[in-house]
């Protein structure tokens, strides 16, 4: 929503707390059948989109999220071929993705084919690597998209969803991290948003317990800041089918292609857990 002097604000009631921004101008509104999305064009952040009230992409800090999202799992693993991503629709994590020169295959897989559409008009940038031939965008139900793959299909998945609530409330849950596993090769991570680490502690911690109950061997959290989301400070959740200590760090060292927050020590302070973690049994 925006007020009469042309802020807008996402409010996170259960936090006594919001974010804001000078909008200059609304580009866009729809009511899609699985939301509503919204594009502004504010002062600072160039390019907002907005899905049902809570921000999700702005030009100006989406790199910190995508680039989270993706190269900490990539360089983890130790040769990430075929990659899914559930969700995504922005095209910004895809595009990471597809900087690995490694990586053979990047399906996307998006409910809603208007986020897509929406950022091919309103976030070109995000979207230039979409021909690419080892891309495929999908528009179907991530959920049953898993259910209905083969073992041993893919080497990452990457859920970058909503929150957890409406359309991406079936992303967390043991039922879809098993079909998750079922479909990963031998050395397989699932990196998944996990939320604010201020705000939703005890959804990440129940995360690495349902993740370990759906049978990974081994889970861990990243930390990063996103000024935009709630609390400004978030994070992603690793879960492995090996144990996930270490990384291709050399190969992250001389990585072929240019990122604007992701480097090697980067990727080693942002599995640092806070001291307040501790207790939460989240990277031990
Ligand atoms: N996905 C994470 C959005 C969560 C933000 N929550 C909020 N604003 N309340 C973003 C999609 C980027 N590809």
């Amino acid at each position: 929503m925006v007020n009469d002097s042309g802020w807008f604000t996402e409010i996170y009631p259960q936090h006594g707390s919001a974010f804001s921004f000078k909008v200059i101008e609304k580009l866009a509104e729809e009511q899609t059948p699985f939301q509503r999305i919204e594009i502004f064009e504010t002062e600072w952040f160039g390019t907002l989109m907005v899905i049902d009230g809570c921000t999700m992409v702005s030009d100006r800090d989406n790199f910190l999220y995508h680039e989270m999202m993706t190269h900490p799992a990539l360089y983890t693993h130790p040769r990430p071929e075929r990659v899914w991503i559930i969700g995504g629709g922005d095209c910004g994590s895809l595009k990471e993705v597809l900087k690995h020169p490694d990586v053979k295959k990047a399906v996307q897989i998006e409910i809603d084919e208007r986020v897509t559409r929406l950022a091919e008009q309103y976030f070109p940038e995000l979207c230039a690597s979409n021909g690419d031939p080892r891309a495929e965008l999908l528009f179907i139900d991530g959920i049953q998209w898993v259910k209905d793959a083969a073992a041993d299909s893919v080497d990452l998945i990457i859920v970058d969803s909503t929150d957890p609530v409406g359309p991406a409330e079936g992303l967390f849950n043991e039922a879809f991290y098993r079909e998750c596993f079922r479909c990963l090769g031998a050395h397989g991570i699932l990196v998944q948003q996990s939320e604010s680490p201020l705000f939703h502690a005890g959804l990440i911690e129940a995360m690495h317990q349902t993740m370990r109950g759906a049978g990974f061997a081994d889970t861990r959290s990243l930390f990063f800041p996103q000024c935009i989301y709630p609390s400004g400070w978030w994070s992603a959740t690793l879960a492995g089918k090996t144990v996930l200590a270490g990384f291709r760090e050399a190969d992250a060292r001389a990585k072929p292609f240019e990122t604007a927050y992701y480097n090697a020590e980067i990727h080693r302070a942002a599995f640092a857990a806070p001291e307040f973690f501790r207790a939460l049994a989240v990277n031990p």
